[in-house]
């Protein structure tokens, strides 16, 4: 696995193009830290990513941004104030998350036990800044995200490789979990035409 120096990326586009070089490389060995530094290295700049970002009341939205040539998707997620998700899992793949803007609240949590249910045990906790990015994989645990601000949206930027269409969510109390389709709410900048967005999102 090789490494280069950390080049920051001036604009989004800059950033897709490098990412799309590291994945070219990398195949399924990409490194952890490298992708990190460089989804941290972009200093966000609202005018190169809004024509992604939409929002929409009583959810967070997922709008795909690249397909980074068949080896990850990279999206932009919406959340209004006050918005999260379910506790999820991220179905074997990769997860970077770079706030592009406000903050996000990360709970992570252990895998529950599928024979015992009960409620399920929180392992951490965080506080995600503008610019951070962070990672997440099934072996470091589940999550839940969240915009705790009632007076400021969020905006994350995400890239999981490899691609995945569902996910599971898991009942807080209980451990149950369930399968959670997990669709787009735009793509390249274009309304979806279903009009219609599945994903891990919890029930508000
Ligand atoms: N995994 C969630 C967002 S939190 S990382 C999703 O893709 O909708
Ligand atoms: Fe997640």
């Amino acid at each position: 696995m090789e490494q280069t120096k950390v080049i920051k990326p001036e604009t989004l586009d800059d950033l897709i193009k490098t990412l799309r070089k590291i994945y070219e490389r990398g195949r399924d060995k990409v490194n952890v830290k490298e992708v990190q530094s460089i989804m941290e290295a972009y200093e966000s700049k609202p005018q190169e990513w809004e024509k992604f970002a939409y929002f929409t009341e009583g959810r967070y939205t997922r709008n795909l941004v690249d397909e980074g040539n068949g080896k990850f998707n990279l999206m932009i997620l919406c959340w209004g104030k006050g918005y999260c998700s379910s506790i999820h899992d991220h179905t074997d793949a990769s997860c970077f998350m770079k706030i592009l803007q406000g903050q996000m609240k990360e709970t992570l949590f252990e895998w529950p036990d599928p024979k015992l249910p009960a409620g399920m045990v929180q392992k951490s906790q965080r506080v995600l800044l503008e610019n951070q990015c962070a990672y997440i994989e099934d072996s470091i645990g589940l999550h839940r995200m969240e915009n705790v601000s009632y007076t400021e949206n969020a905006v994350s930027l995400h890239l999981y490789s490899p691609m995945f269409k569902t996910c599971q969510t898991f009942d807080q109390h209980t451990g149950y979990r369930k399968e959670a389709d997990m669709t787009f709410w735009s793509r390249y900048g274009e309304r979806t035409p279903s009009g219609f967005q599945r994903c891990c999102c919890r029930r508000l």
